[in-house]
């Protein structure tokens, strides 16, 4: 006989039930760039479990045009909104005057061009969240500050990741003071970043540390031309190319800033020390004008011991880069995370890097031995020099040594995959989703969220 069952609850697609759609405000998104935070969205839109979340990218255009197929477009009271598919990921680009200036991504000076552009995504986000129809809001770093009374009025529970604090600008400080009240959860890139800006963190006491992860699939010797003799061969090549003698060689990868990546001290150690010296350097990178033009009078007057590449170089560029110099030079005044250093350190390049933030927590993770490389205190261009002096040497005297220690820095960066960043922002979303049921946008108004839901401190 057959059993009787209750009326089973109609289905519902597989796509909504499973999946929740998470929309990941931020400014940058591979290729519209400026740093590490394109670098590190695009890594974790693309590790997300898509079987579980689906990343719903939404940002200010910018003045850059859109690399993917065009989807649709929406036009709201106050800006354009066009739909794109990005690989897995959905992509949201708003137009108006104030979001599509210039091309620029973040307006000098912050505290007119800025305010005006950070509060305006803010705004024209709210307005868009119902039509997304997201589950969750992840703000990278505070731009989007301005939705955040909207999401919980729509009971949308949101994360917020500070990649960087900016109390040099004060109203995003104010911005990130705000969201960090009003999210969910918050999180940091490192453990040494929420200890050095306890400051501000001590602002609650659940804020959780997920460190950045890199595409390690894309972060490998694989892709590189199959060349028989190796490492040995590409550096070759690339000081022929350059017309630099065989020698170690430094490489600086990054943007010519003032106050955090420290090219200054760098120029600092050649100008006071490093003249003359058997090693080559190499900068690549621009960013401050002034800062260029010194970086290319040294390179003028160090004639066969200095290159400038005066330009932002591509990812595929950077790999190239870094599987063929013998170490890379990080010297960071603060470094939140510093992503550089696991993208040297997956391609062999041995890091001189000052102990700040996330450089100091991936160069002292254990084991401990070998060594990868040197450390020196931040803003110290004769520590750096000597670092770059010792290690020059090593370089010549202990090649197996190296070797040793390029083996290890490859482990090293693979404790830092996308897939594993992935997981943990996994679990904190479920956590997040689980605290409680969120009706759907526009539906009655819930509860508040528990504090903190899933953000256990460590
Ligand atoms: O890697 C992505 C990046 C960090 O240290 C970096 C920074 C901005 O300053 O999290 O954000």
């Amino acid at each position: 006989m057959r059993e009787l069952r209750a009326p089973r609850a109609p289905r519902e697609p597989r796509d909504r039930r499973e999946r929740a759609r998470v929309a990941m405000l931020t400014c940058e998104f591979d290729p519209i760039r400026c740093g590490g935070l394109a670098t590190m969205v695009t890594a974790l839109c693309r590790a997300l479990d898509p079987a579980r979340f689906q990343p719903v990218v939404v940002m200010p255009r910018s003045g850059h045009a859109a690399p993917w197929p065009h989807v649709e477009q929406r036009r709201l009271p106050y800006c354009v909104a066009d739909r794109y598919q990005a690989g897995a990921t959905e992509v949201w680009l708003l137009s108006n005057p104030l979001l599509d200036s210039e091309g620029v991504i973040y307006p000098e000076p912050y505290d007119h061009a800025g305010i005006k552009k950070t509060d305006e995504y803010g705004e024209r986000v709210a307005e868009l969240l119902g039509a997304l129809d997201v589950r969750l809001l992840h703000l990278h770093d505070a731009y989007a500050y301005k939705c955040l009374y909207e999401a919980r009025r729509l009971g949308l529970p949101s994360a917020l990741t500070i990649h960087r604090l900016h109390e040099d600008e004060p109203p995003l400080a104010f911005a990130e003071m705000a969201s960090a009240r009003l999210a969910t959860a918050v999180t940091t890139v490192s453990d040494a970043y929420r200890r050095e800006r306890d400051d501000f963190f001590s602002i609650r006491s659940d804020v959780q540390v997920i460190p950045n992860g890199i595409d390690l699939d894309f972060w490998t010797e694989d892709l590189l031309p199959p060349e028989p003799s190796g490492r040995a061969a590409r550096r070759g090549r690339l000081l022929r190319a350059l017309e630099l003698p065989e020698r170690p060689t430094f490489a600086f990868v990054g943007r010519f800033d003032r106050d955090q990546k420290g090219v200054d001290v760098l120029l600092d150690a050649h100008d006071g020390h490093l003249r003359g010296a058997p090693l080559n350097l190499i900068f690549a990178g621009e960013g401050d004008r002034a800062l260029g033009e010194r970086v290319a009078a040294v390179a003028a007057a160090a004639g066969d011991q200095v290159r400038l590449l005066h330009r932002t170089l591509p990812p595929e560029e950077v790999r190239a880069l870094l599987a063929a110099v013998d170490f890379a030079v990080i010297p960071s005044r603060y470094e939140p995370f510093g992503l550089i250093l696991i993208e040297a350190l997956a391609m062999g390049a041995l890091p001189i890097a000052s102990r700040v933030g996330g450089l100091r927590d991936v160069l002292a993770a254990r084991p401990a031995r070998p060594a990868l490389g040197r450390s020196f205190e931040a803003g110290d261009a004769a520590g750096l020099a000597r670092a770059m002096q010792e290690m020059a040497r090593l370089a010549l005297a202990a090649p197996d040594a190296m070797d040793e220690a390029r083996r290890a820095a490859r482990a090293r960066a693979e404790a830092y995959s996308s897939r594993r960043m992935a997981a943990r922002y996994e679990a904190l979303y479920t956590a997040i989703l689980g605290a409680r049921a969120f009706p759907p946008a526009g539906g009655p108004r819930p509860e508040a969220a528990p504090r903190g839901a899933g953000a256990g401190s460590r």
